[in-house]
């Protein structure tokens, strides 16, 4: 109704702007192939994988829909100002002091009430994922410029373990570790409360899964514990969520989840090829290389 257009054309150039307008839609819409469809039927969230995702998730679902709440009301209340209040004649002045008290406490109290709302909830969320209980796994993961090391234990499991140097969770590990020419791989065992313990010898880096709906900080000096349970088999990836330095992009990992009797084929596979070691490489002088460098141009970092 508000488009213009040109007198002299008449109807044909309006019959060529439906047209148009009717193809650019198709267009749009061909090119949302189904995981875009998937994509915004998550609100475009990875799918949940663990037993704690889904509170992450409903967190953001419901912020989308009290945003959207608000997003109506706003909507809805400059329309109607458009509207009621709109000039009637060329030299009309409105008058220049007015207020609504009800709106005025209205819009007041709504922010207030909802800040608490979303400070709740999250806290809430927050306490979940960090919650720390009796893991039936415990893997101690190394973050190091520029990647991961995963040591996974061997026998059996003291959950009590502090993982400080002397109280490990394990008596023996089996590790991998990747560099630049190879990404490492994060096996697990699906159903299990998997306990991370996270640890850098050099610098900042964040321990992430998307698919987990969460992550944490791998800071040095200390051992930052995250637990998750994940759920489904299959293969995610994960990444360094800290911009850690210049080869941050090369910390990527991938993600395979896996029944109980793959976890304990992938152990052996590991001590078969040698990977065994008393003690969990955690970086610094038990790093095995400067991952992604050559030999002669090491930086400062784990290999020190
Ligand atoms: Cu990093």
């Amino acid at each position: 109704m508000g488009l213009q257009v040109p007198k002299i054309a008449g109807a044909p150039a309006r019959r060529v702007l439906r047209v148009a307008v009717l193809g650019a839609a198709m267009l749009v819409l061909a090119g949302c192939s189904e995981a875009d469809q998937h994509q915004i039927k998550n609100l475009a969230m990875p799918d949940r994988i663990t037993e704690q995702g889904p509170y992450t998730y409903e967190l953001w679902k419901w912020a989308w829909v009290a945003a959207m709440i608000t997003g109506v009301i706003v909507w809805g209340l400059i329309f109607y100002a458009v509207v009621k209040f709109r000039r009637r004649s060329d030299d009309e002045v409105p008058r220049q002091t007015r207020y609504n008290l009800p709106l005025e406490v209205f819009y007041t109290i709504a922010p207030v009430l909802m800040c608490i709302v979303f400070f709740f909830h999250t806290v809430r969320v927050q306490d979940i994922q960090t919650e720390l209980s009796t893991p039936d796994v415990t893997v101690e993961v190394t973050g190091q410029q520029w990647s991961w090391t995963f040591n996974h234990g061997v026998g059996e499991e003291n959950p009590d373990a502090t993982g400080e140097p002397g109280d490990y969770a394990y008596g023996s590990y089996v590790y991998t570790s990747g560099d630049g020419s190879e990404i490492p791989t994060l096996v697990l065992p699906v159903d299990q409360r998997i306990q991370f313990n996270l640890r850098s010898p050099d610098v900042i880096h964040n321990f992430g899964v998307p698919s987990f709906l969460t992550r944490m900080d791998v800071i040095p000096g200390r051992i930052n514990k995250l637990q998750v349970t994940p759920t489904v088999e299959g293969d995610y990836v994960g990444k360094c969520y800290e911009l850690c330095g210049v080869y941050h992009s090369r910390m990527l990992f991938k993600v395979k989840v896996v029944s109980q009797e793959e976890y304990e084929q992938y152990k052996s596979d590991l001590a078969d090829a040698g990977n065994t070691a008393e003690q969990p490489l955690i970086g610094g002088a038990d790093t095995t290389t400067q991952a992604g460098l050559a030999e002669d141009d090491n930086q400062e970092g784990s290999q020190e």
